[in-house]
């Protein structure tokens, strides 16, 4: 076996090993890969469901529900935080990300951060200006790093 072939076997080796997360890591969630190669990153993109618990890790968990049923204009995402012994709490930073993606860039709304309300409730407005599928990427973080990151489907 010469060098040029050993080169070629040890890169294709790094290469594989490079992609054993990648793939780990996506093998049980529907994150697609334009979604991974929009964030460049292979985070999980867990797929939200309304009045759902789910899990912030070592976080306690949240849940989400639209003031009203989605529609054509503005609706508005609200999510409550719980600790673990399941006392509503605000101390974390969310984002949501929306748009349509038959429809990239079209009306990316960009990271927008979620507000408090006097009841600590995260709202996020969303501004739906055509029919069709949309979705909202949420991201949770605390003061130095991001916790969650998951994405709500909304067929209008
Ligand atoms: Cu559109």
């Amino acid at each position: 076996m010469n060098k040029t072939k050993l080169i070629l076997i040890n890169t294709l080796t790094i290469t594989v090993f490079a992609l054993v997360p990648l793939f780990g890591a996506d093998c049980c969630s529907t994150a697609n890969s334009a979604m991974i190669a929009k964030n460049q990153t292979a985070e999980i993109k867990e797929t939200l469901r309304e009045n759902k618990k789910t899990e912030i890790p070592q976080n306690g968990y949240f849940v989400y529900k639209f003031a009203s049923k989605p529609a054509m204009g503005t609706t508005v995402l609200k999510i409550k935080v719980f600790d673990a012994s399941g006392k509503q709490t605000n101390n974390l930073k969310i984002t949501g990300n929306y748009g349509m993606p038959s429809m990239p860039k079209a009306h990316d709304s960009g990271e927008v951060s979620f507000q408090l309300n006097k009841k600590g409730d995260y709202l996020l407005p969303v501004n739906i200006v055509m029919p069709g599928h949309w979705q909202i990427e949420i991201t949770i973080k605390n003061d130095t790093e991001s916790l969650f990151s998951g994405k709500i489907n909304v067929n209008i």
